[in-house]
């Protein structure tokens, strides 16, 4: 067992050598992360293992026995994260921060089809010269698709940044039901009280601040978000980890390539990266083109309905956007890039009141027309680690995975969130680097209390599913659920606990049952409560919320041939035949179709269906060391089996998904529509230590009528501009 934290009452001795140890892994990720040295470097110094592993010398691996008579053969660890005095439920949870929707006419420059080169001055730490504005790869490839079509509506900016204070901070509710927090108040980037205020360089963040941001948007009402990059220009100023170029992926949104956040076409300090959301639904150019069913609609703005193309069955509803750059997804991801994305539909209207026969009239509010947040709550779950000046810290030297020992809900540790006697709706994203969780609702006494899940990540269920425990939640799932406060009386308190015990980043160790959960023996510090609900009143007004019997039905695959079915292998110790800066290495790997396992290289295609078939894809997890959740990019799939059996696939996991556990030694059956949109796409591990060492692939639509040829050449950008190699 490689315990990756020391026990609290671990002796001075050994917790002043797991110190060591942790300076000199920084020492090492800063170097790597500034690209000073590189992971061959580290290869040949001996550092790393052929296989990509770190090696074991002692001092350097947390995996090591040290010689000392209280450490023989145990390993040394990492110490605990500093907490200051900061304790539990002590401090609000704050609502995400909800970006401005602004008029298209707010751009400067304004957006257009194909990537801007209007040249500007390079800063001389990034080579000088001249080199575009917009880091999007130019020409007709990565033209935004159908442009004409699909005219911004309305945008949003934000500018990836150093931590800073939060002056701005509007979660669009009145603080009451916000837990009291005055958003007029400055917010500093610290994650309780009395933790440290940040430094600049350890969290990077959307706009710099906390909370986590938040977009909302609707469907066929295309967004166009323009994303700076305000991180340093010098590579080396990153607070020891995290790397300042960019690329955002809006997880599994239905959209061409170009506005994917393709890991290889990454932007850099000073330029912007004009993203395209058309936001369609899945089939708008083939399924219902009149647009004549009511189902497949989107709120007008005043109570009514605008009918749209495309399949209902498709509608989706909570996305997340977050980095995407090759081998830096973790640090990045986890230094902050993260922020959530609410699609609206009639469907899904987030207005608890309007009833039109398609409203779902999930609890949200009625104030607006749609996109009411008064019961309709994001929580985004992650594992942090301090160090001991309370800086947050990382460590990429785990390839099993990296784990924090500081539980946060919206980057606050341990809070506490006000609620009323009635039913909200929760968003619950787990965004941590390497660890899953399983949520359950503890009442006073410890009892396990039900759970009413309706959606499974995007997706609404065909039915709700009423629970006492959630599933294991791999690393960028999202489950919404549903508590309903007004079966307890004002006053009461309520926690969410993870049950899920890791004891290394490899996989879950054990599901706990609650009482062991909460029993506070398990030496996994991010077990146990960790959100306490506080029903404070009566609802305001009536609560005419529902959780409807039926939702969003399958969308019926039963006409639809299948064109080709593929195996993609999920393992240790892949080759890389190729060398260049398209190329990863590390222990992961990926095989397609029976062949060899290979390392990741954004220039080689593994996989092109055809456009406008549907295929099935299985997907095997080689070992039984690991759990992998692997994530599709594009069009969301569903599960057809596990270990080849229906039967063995959760209620639960019966919709439609777009990350899909393997659980360890498993397999996973599932099929998808190729449809819309085409250009390169990617298949990976969403433990993003996993994929940024190696267990990633590209994959691309074969053909929809583009202007262009195939195969796509692949962007190499440079602040001075892109240039392209030819795929393998
Ligand atoms: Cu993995």
């Amino acid at each position: 067992m490689s315990r990756i934290y020391l026990p609290w009452n671990a002796s001075r001795a050994r917790q002043r050598d797991a110190e060591r140890a942790r300076r000199n892994r920084t020492e090492i990720v800063r170097e790597l992360s500034w690209g000073r040295v590189s992971r061959r470097d580290l290869m040949k110094w001996g550092l790393f293992t052929g296989a990509g592993a770190l090696a074991n010398i002692g001092g350097l691996s947390p995996f090591v026995a040290n010689a000392r008579a209280d450490g023989g053969g145990i390993p040394t660890g990492a110490p605990r994260s500093p907490l200051f005095g900061a304790t539990a439920f002590s401090q609000a949870m704050p609502r995400f921060d909800v970006l401005a929707r602004n008029p298209l006419s707010c751009l400067s420059p304004a957006p257009q089809a194909e990537a801007n080169q209007t040249l500007m001055a390079v800063d001389p730490m990034l080579g000088g010269g001249f080199g575009p504005c917009e880091g999007r790869p130019p020409g007709p490839v990565w033209a935004h698709q159908r442009w004409d079509e699909f005219p911004p509506g309305v945008c949003v900016e934000a500018t990836q940044a150093p931590a800073t204070t939060n002056y701005s901070y509007n979660p669009q509710v009145a603080s009451s039901l916000n837990s009291g927090i005055d958003p007029t108040h400055g917010m500093p980037l610290r994650f309780h009280p009395k933790l440290p205020i940040q430094h600049p360089n350890n969290v990077w963040t959307f706009n710099g601040t906390i909370p986590p941001k938040l977009v909302q948007g609707r469907y066929n009402e295309p967004l166009l978000f323009r994303h700076h990059n305000g991180l340093p220009v010098d590579v080396t100023q990153n607070g020891g980890f995290g790397r300042h170029t960019i690329s955002t992926h809006e997880h599994n949104g239905h959209h061409g390539a170009e506005n994917d956040g393709f890991t290889g076409a990454y932007f850099f300090p000073n330029q912007f990266y004009d993203y395209h959301w058309p936001i369609v639904l899945a089939g708008h150019f083939s399924m219902n083109t009149a647009a004549s069913d009511r189902m497949a609609s989107t709120p007008d703005g005043s109570g009514g309905l605008i009918q749209i193309p495309g399949d209902w069955h498709e509608t989706m509803s909570t996305h997340w956007f977050h980095d995407h750059m090759f081998s830096f997804t973790s640090q990045n991801v986890y230094k902050g890039n993260a922020a959530m994305f609410n699609l609206y539909s009639g469907l899904d209207r987030g207005n608890e009141d309007i009833d039109d026969g398609v409203n779902l009239r999930l609890p949200s509010g009625s104030a607006n027309d749609w996109g009411n947040l008064d019961y309709d709550v994001n929580l985004m779950l992650a594992d942090k680690a301090f160090d001991s000046d309370g800086q947050m810290y990382f460590d990429i030297f785990n390839f099993d995975g990296f784990l924090g020992d500081v539980m946060t809900v919206n980057l606050a540790y341990r809070p506490y969130f006000e609620v009323e006697r009635r039913k909200y709706r929760f968003r619950i994203l787990n965004a941590s680097v390497s660890r899953f969780f399983k949520v359950a609702l503890a009442n006073a006494s410890g009892a396990a209390q039900p759970i009413i899940q309706i959606a499974n990540d995007g997706n609404l269920f065909p039915a709700p599913v009423t629970l006492l425990s959630l599933d294991e939640q791999g690393i960028a799932e999202r489950y919404d659920i549903v508590i309903d406060f007004s079966n307890y009386r004002v006053g009461d308190k309520l926690h969410l606990v993870n049950l899920c015990e890791h004891q290394d980043g490899k996989k879950p160790a054990k599901d706990l049952t609650m009482s062991q959960a909460l029993s506070g023996t398990s030496q996994d510090p991010c077990v146990g409560r960790f959100l306490e609900f506080r029903i404070v009143r009566e609802p305001a007004k009536p609560d005419n919320s529902r959780v409807p019997a039926v939702m969003i039905p399958n969308p019926d695959l039963s006409n639809i041939p299948v064109a080709r079915e593929r195996t993609f292998v999920f393992g240790e110790g892949g080759s890389q035949p190729n060398s260049g800066s398209t190329t990863g290495l590390g222990p992961w790997a990926i095989g397609t179709d029976g062949g060899k396992k290979f390392n990741a290289d954004y220039n080689r295609r593994s996989a092109a269906p055809q456009f406008g078939t549907r295929e099935i894809w299985h997907l095997v997890n080689d070992g039984g060391g690991w759990d992998h959740p692997i994530h599709i990019h594009f069009e969301e799939g569903q599960i057809l089996a596990r270990n080849g059996s229906l039967a063995n696939v959760p209620l639960a996991e019966r919709g439609r998904k777009d990350v899909y556990r393997l659980l360890p030694a498993g397999s996973v059956t599932i099929t998808m529509q190729f449809r819309d949109w085409g250009g390169m796409f990617m298949e990976h591990c969403h433990n993003t230590v996993h994929e940024d060492n190696a267990m990633l692939l590209r994959w691309e639509i074969n053909g929809g009528g583009e202007p262009y040829l195939r195969p796509l050449p692949t962007p190499c950008p440079t602040p001075q501009g892109v240039t392209w190699e030819d795929p393998t």
